[in-house]
């Protein structure tokens, strides 16, 4: 881990940075009444914001399916899990207001660039078959990094997390039963879901964040215990928990150096293609443009939606006042 970036401890009272790192260390959670040092502040409104942007974003390669749903039960199911995606986006965003930080403003962030969303969104969903390998990966993966997130100092989080868990085992399990249907289904079925997974593996390894030794937040949010495990930690997890469930259902895993190690008992493998990672991170994947286009033309197509209800919410509190007058 690289370490952590300065802190202005100067311009806040050291008692209360000491009482505040004490109360962590106690295993309590913050609430956003309480007091909190700035960058304390500063590092959850950035994780929490992109953290919502992408489950904004996450709902477009799926979306891309829905009127290409092949019976109306995966239909119902991908229009239900899109909606899902949805509502984690807005109650992340309520999280992130309780930081005191406007939601206009997180979201300007991301239409104008300068706020990240998950990286794994930037890749095209060419068959029916990657919803299922969304499901089962990119939702597995997310259920990995998040179920430890439910236990993060920060209260409004952590509840968000618990309630979003919940849902995204759904996801989860919807994805992979599509995923083993196709797999037990005909020679082009297999196929289609083999390179679904083929193409899914390596981004779903990189949605975790960069290695430990290069991850310039890690060790500030592991000792705010916001993050209680580093990002190789959780990828680990994942592989291990993962490996075997492509094994159930007949599946290869694009990684030659696979091996399962009985010392550590970790499936070993092998390495990230972090040049890729960071390209796309920057705004050169495959669909970064595409994406926030689509986010971009929602900005203004709802513009006249807000304003209406802008201007009805003001037409109501005019005739509340008028009454109470
Ligand atoms: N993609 O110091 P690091 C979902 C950035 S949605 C893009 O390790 P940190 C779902 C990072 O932001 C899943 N950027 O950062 C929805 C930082 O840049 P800045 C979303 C990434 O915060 C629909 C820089 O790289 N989940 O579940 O300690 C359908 C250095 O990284 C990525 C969350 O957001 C990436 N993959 O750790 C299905 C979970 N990784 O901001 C599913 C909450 C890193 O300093 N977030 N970067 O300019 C986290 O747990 C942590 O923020 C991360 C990164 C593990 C992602």
């Amino acid at each position: 881990m690289t370490q952590p970036r300065a802190i202005d401890a100067t311009a806040e009272d050291p008692a209360a940075v000491s009482a505040f790192e004490a109360r962590i260390a106690n295993g309590e959670s913050i609430e956003p009444k309480d007091w909190m040092p700035e960058r304390y502040r500063k590092q959850l409104i950035r994780m929490m914001s992109q953290h919502a942007h992408s489950e904004i974003v996450g709902m477009l390669p799926e979306g891309n399916w829905i009127t290409r749903a092949p019976s109306l039960r995966r239909k119902v199911g991908l229009i239900a899990k899109v909606q899902d995606e949805g509502g984690h986006g807005l109650y992340i965003y309520c999280g992130v207001e309780t930081l005191g930080v406007d939601r206009s403003e997180v979201v300007a962030q991301l239409l104008d660039g300068r706020a990240k969303y998950s990286s794994i969104f930037n890749y095209p969903t060419l068959s029916w078959a990657d919803m299922g390998v969304i499901g089962w990966l990119v939702d597995g993966a997310a259920i990995v990094n998040q179920t430890v997130l439910a236990k993060a100092s920060y209260g409004p989080y952590a509840r968000a997390m618990i309630r979003i868990c919940k849902e995204e085992n759904f996801h989860k399990r919807q994805g992979y039963e599509i995923v083993a249907t196709l797999a037990a289904g005909t020679p082009a079925q297999k196929a289609m879901v083999q390179d679904a997974v083929n193409r899914f593996w390596w981004p779903s390894l990189m949605m975790f964040g960069p290695s430990d030794t290069d991850s310039p937040n890690s060790a500030e949010l592991m000792r705010w215990r916001v993050k209680r495990r580093t990002n190789d930690e959780l990828r680990q997890r994942f592989v291990n928990l993962t490996v075997p469930q492509a094994a159930a259902v007949g599946l290869t895993l694009p990684d030659p150096a696979l091996r399962y190690d009985a010392a550590t008992e970790n499936w070993e493998f092998g390495e990230i293609d972090w040049s890729e990672f960071h390209q796309v991170v920057k705004g050169n994947g495959p669909c970064n443009r595409e994406r926030l286009e689509t986010r971009r033309a929602a900005e203004r197509d709802g513009a006249w939606v807000r304003e209406a209800a802008m201007a009805h919410a003001e037409k109501q509190r005019a005739k509340d006042r008028s009454a109470a007058a």
